[in-house]
């Protein structure tokens, strides 16, 4: 069988004892859930900074509520892959393990992932534009149109971040704390493309970090990767997950009989 991974990359991930993943909305994509830049039919002749931002809310809240509706929707119908799968698995080889994400469709979570900083936020949660009153997706889309808030009339907002809104500072920086100790950095189905947190890979490469990057197409970051494996997530996770499974319990046998 053609070897799939480089045995460095293997040994690297056996031995390792902080990782740090970096996953967008690729690793969904085989969940069903469509990708920012992809082509997503109705929504594809908007692009997300025209939707995802506080002006655009504010401009014509009907639009942008109509776009989180439909997306709440699909995400509501959607599971977790192979791909978020083996990042349960991969979590529970490491010792020291962080899940830092741009998606908001916590399907990390759901497949089971328990270390997830959220750096975007998460569609299953609202909020309430005046008073911060906190809403879940099963009142917010049961109200028509653009939904207000019980106790004060104000309108409510997706808990997420938009455009132009700064990063919710403790994910952000247990992010980058996470990005700063860790031996191997996967940048898994992203286009690298959203800062900040398409500056995480730097911070670990400067930190002594082996990056990896696993997508389908090449983005700005492979040009940096010391290891650039081209495919989709919910296949290559699950080989490369086993592979250091195998690695780790070869390793074990070993020292056992020592
Ligand atoms: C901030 C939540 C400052 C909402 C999102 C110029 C003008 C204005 C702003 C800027 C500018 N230049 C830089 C900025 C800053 C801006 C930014 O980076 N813009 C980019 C577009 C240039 N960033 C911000 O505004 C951030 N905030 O900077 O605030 C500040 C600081 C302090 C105080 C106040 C303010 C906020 C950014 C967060 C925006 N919110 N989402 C929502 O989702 O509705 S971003 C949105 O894009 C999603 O989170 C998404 O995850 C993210 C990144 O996209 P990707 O996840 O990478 O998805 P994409 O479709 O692009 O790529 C998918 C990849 O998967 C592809 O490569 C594809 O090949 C691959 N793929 C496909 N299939 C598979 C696959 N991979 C694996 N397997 C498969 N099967
Ligand atoms: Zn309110």
């Amino acid at each position: 069988m053609t070897k799939l991974f480089s045995e460095r990359l293997i040994a690297r991930l056996a031995e390792a004892s902080w990782v740090t993943v970096l996953t967008g909305a690729g690793v969904s994509a085989e969940s069903g859930v469509p990708t920012f830049r992809g082509t997503d039919g109705l929504w594809s002749k908007f692009k997300p900074e025209e939707l995802a931002s506080m002006s655009a809310f504010l401009r014509n809240p009907e639009l942008v509520w109509k776009w989180y509706a439909h997306r709440k929707e699909v995400i509501a119908r959607v599971k977790p892959n192979p791909g978020h799968d083996a990042l349960v698995r991969l979590e529970q080889l490491v010792p020291h393990f962080a899940l830092v994400t741009q998606n908001i469709d916590n399907l990390h979570r759901r497949a089971g992932s328990r270390t997830v900083y959220e750096l975007h936020g998460n569609i299953e949660r609202n909020y309430c534009l005046e008073c911060g009153a906190v809403f879940d997706n099963e009142a917010v889309l049961a109200k028509p149109g653009v939904p207000l808030c019980d106790h004060c009339g104000g309108k409510i907002r997706p808990d997420v971040v938009w455009f132009g809104e700064a990063l919710p500072e403790e994910q952000w920086n247990y992010a980058v704390r996470a990005a700063s100790s860790s031996e191997v950095f996967l940048s898994i189905g992203t286009s690298a493309l959203v800062y900040p947190a398409a500056s995480l890979p730097q911070i670990a490469r400067r930190n002594g970090a082996m990056l990896v990057e696993i997508n389908p197409e090449p983005t700005p970051l492979t040009t940096q990767a010391d290891e650039f494996l081209q495919g989709q997530s919910g296949k290559i996770l699950p080989a490369l997950v086993g592979a250091v499974e195998d690695a780790r319990a070869a390793h074990r046998s070993l020292t056992s009989r020592l």
